[in-house]
């Protein structure tokens, strides 16, 4: 191994900025035991602050931390100090957005060894769409019938974007419907899809859109759950889970609208659209 100084056992004040200079690997002495977050780790929520842990204490004046983003700005806050007893090494960052971030480093050790190194970590983007699922519910089977309908509200606070399927593990099949008048009658059809506008609530509610479920694996109670995932054009598939009931919680909408003796074939008696 290369030493770019003679000896090792010149004072720190002379040897630091020397080692400092120094390209290469250098004796390893400080090594990191661990980083947060963690070398490759891949976060969900914008960490506000990098922390390394090393095997021994670092001299501050010689060490530092720089994190940059995928295009090499710096996103440190460029206030690199040691916690405790100096084997911990931690920078402020400023609000990270999603991305893949480069933390580079170099450790001067009381002894004034020196080690460095470069490692990076992901911020997944989550929900950077907006969509949010409110008042979900789901109709309670009745009897043997094996289907039911999934009624909710999505709220965008982001970019336009579009509802294109739904899917729960307690049903064979899940798709979106629409209940239309047509000369006086309630009738249903099935949609491709549904646009979702900035700001503009999208109901999913008895007489209008609704996602019928079919094939029910399992009776639906009320008082129980279900999982339910909801799938857009754009923003990432949204997990949600649905109370069964029968009614909105904040209902409020008046009567429902629709006739039980209009339903077209393929619907069953006991689901209302
Ligand atoms: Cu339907």
């Amino acid at each position: 191994m290369r030493t770019p100084v003679s000896g090792t056992f010149l004072c720190l004040t002379v040897a630091a900025p020397l080692l400092l200079a120094a390209s290469g690997p250098a004796w390893a002495h400080a090594d990191l035991r661990s980083a947060a977050p963690a070398e490759g780790g891949t976060l969900t929520v914008a960490p506000t602050e990098v922390s390394l842990a090393f095997s021994e204490s670092l001299e501050p004046r010689f060490s530092s931390i720089e994190i940059t983003d995928a295009a090499g700005q710096r996103v440190d806050a460029g206030n690199a100090h040691t916690v405790g007893d100096a084997q911990h090494f931690a920078v402020g960052l400023k609000t990270l957005a999603p991305g893949t971030y480069t933390v580079r480093w170099q450790a001067t050790s009381v002894d004034t060894h020196k080690t460095s190194g470069t490692y990076q970590f992901t911020l997944l983007a989550t929900e950077s769409t907006g969509i949010t699922v409110q008042q979900a519910w789901v109709r309670p089977s009745i009897g043997a019938s094996g289907t039911s309908a999934l009624y909710f509200t999505l709220v965008d606070a982001g970019n336009p974007d579009r509802l294109v399927g739904v899917s729960t593990p307690v049903a064979a099949s899940a798709d979106l419907h629409e209940s239309i008048s047509e000369n006086g009658i309630m009738k249903m059809r099935g949609v491709a899809g549904v646009a979702i506008e900035r700001d503009k609530p999208l109901r999913f509610a008895p007489g209008g859109y609704h996602v019928m479920l079919m094939g029910l694996k399992q009776p639906l109670k009320a008082g129980e759950t279900i999982p339910v995932t909801l799938q857009f054009q754009k923003a990432p598939p949204l997990a949600i889970t649905v109370p069964v009931q029968t009614a909105p919680t904040a209902a409020a909408h008046g009567h429902e609208m629709g006739s039980m003796g209009s339903m077209p074939a393929g619907a069953k008696p006991g689901v209302k659209p």
